[in-house]
């Protein structure tokens, strides 16, 4: 039988060259692997299914390389890319890695450094249309302080919008009609980031001059960093239109940023999140964000490079389960109580519904007695979840055999 959980490029699963190119470095320890090429690891990619690769410009091309030598990468890349099938659907800068942005980019107190970031990004938005790009990414890495001593909280606000301000003429003035994913993290490698969740991007947005082009990259592995639910911030973002990209990982709550195996620890939150992205429609790419663990050679990073496409795969399947099956619709069915006559009362307000509903009596108790069914609800997903429920997959993919 061919395997029901092999991605296939309509799946749109993406990787970061940083991701699966990570050589395992952290701040104890030197690198555990070598560099592998940006060609190589689009053949790799491909080969396991991947729709994608996404890059920040020094992945692709390190800094200060002459022009020749970003030709024959850029050159070398696209032809790779062209020979796999494999689209650039997002790129991005690297804002943080160069000791001139150590104090932050666009948010830097040092005028010369924030006029450099816009320099810089500029020329990172070019390679990133030329390869076809259509989001940009922006992830402020060092735009966050220690020091509040510093006083340059508003200030701060102000350069960063004045920065996406002046990007998106950019962007529309050159024909590119890029989309801007802000992500949000609340610390690392800063003592404390500015816009720390989804929710302080989803405010910030509607305070620049193009809203429309700006919407939301949410982590994982970011929000959870928080003690925030991310499935809960990713439907906010889903709400408000703005889920232009999405950075799948996993985490442990209260530590640092993990970027582990998507699923790798947290299954069930894992779950609702891949129902609640598949349930809402949401067709962009599904870009993992996160890399093979320092103990492992390449052979570990394309183990973990799989099993997060595969993870997601068997997170849908189950959401369709999920979907079908009948004790669990019943237990849904129930806990949910409708009611035409109230519906017709709430649902907007007149002066005559605001004067019925004033006057209606409501039996607090019996609404305070109802159960339910939560836990009822809970177990039977839990159930799901392990395995217990339902036969093998059905999941029907073309050219699959349907076992039950
Ligand atoms: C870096 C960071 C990520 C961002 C990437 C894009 S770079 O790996 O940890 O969360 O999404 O800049
Ligand atoms: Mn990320
Ligand atoms: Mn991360």
């Amino acid at each position: 039988m061919s395997d029901p959980f092999q991605p296939t490029r309509a799946d749109k699963f993406t990787f970061g060259l940083w991701t699966v190119g990570n050589v395992g470095r952290d701040p104890f320890g030197e690198p555990t692997r070598p560099p592998l090429s940006a060609p190589h690891l689009v053949e790799k990619l491909a080969g396991l299914g991947a729709y994608g690769v996404n890059l920040h410009d020094n992945d692709l091309v390190p800094a200060g390389a002459r022009a020749a030598e970003r030709d024959r990468l850029v050159r070398e890349f696209t032809q790779a890319l062209a020979d796999h099938g494999l689209a650039v659907p997002m790129a991005t800068t690297n804002l943080f890695s160069d000791p001139a942005f150590k104090d932050g980019a666009f948010t830097s107190a040092d005028a010369r450094v924030r006029a450099y970031a816009l320099q810089k990004t500029m020329l990172s938005m070019d390679l990133g249309h030329e390869l076809g790009a259509q989001t940009y990414v922006f992830w402020g890495g060092r735009e966050g302080t220690e020091v509040e001593a510093s006083s340059k909280l508003l200030d701060a606000l102000s350069w960063f919008r004045d920065s996406l301000n002046f990007l998106a003429e950019y962007s529309e003035s050159q024909g590119y009609g890029y989309r801007f994913a802000l992500e949000p993290k609340p610390n690392e490698p800063r003592g404390d980031l500015f816009f720390p969740t989804a929710g302080s991007m989803l405010g910030f947005i509607a305070t620049l001059g193009r809203p429309e082009r700006f919407g939301v990259n949410p982590e994982f592995a970011h929000e959870t960093m928080a003690g925030l639910n991310f499935t809960h911030a990713v439907a906010q973002v889903i709400d408000a239109g703005k889920l232009f990209h999405i950075d799948l990982n996993d985490q442990k709550m209260g530590r640092f940023d993990q970027d582990l195996r998507f699923g790798a620890e947290n299954l069930k939150a894992a779950f609702f999140l891949v129902k609640l992205l598949e349930d809402s429609g949401y067709d962009g790419p599904r870009h993992f964000d996160a890399h093979a663990l320092r103990t492992e050679d390449e052979g570990g990073v394309w183990a973990f490079a799989r099993g997060c496409m595969r993870t997601y795969l068997i997170l849908k399947d189950k959401a369709r389960q999920f979907h079908e099956d009948p004790d669990i619709q019943a237990a849904l069915a129930a806990y949910r109580v409708e009611d035409e006559e109230l519906a017709g009362l709430t649902r907007k307000f007149s002066p005559e519904n605001a004067q019925t509903l004033k006057a209606r009596t409501f039996d607090r108790e019996m609404l305070g007695q109802r159960g339910p069914g939560l836990e009822q609800l809970d177990q039977l997903t839990a159930e799901l979840l392990l395995g217990v429920r339902g036969g093998l997959s059905t999941r029907s993919r073309p050219g699959v055999e349907v076992t039950t």
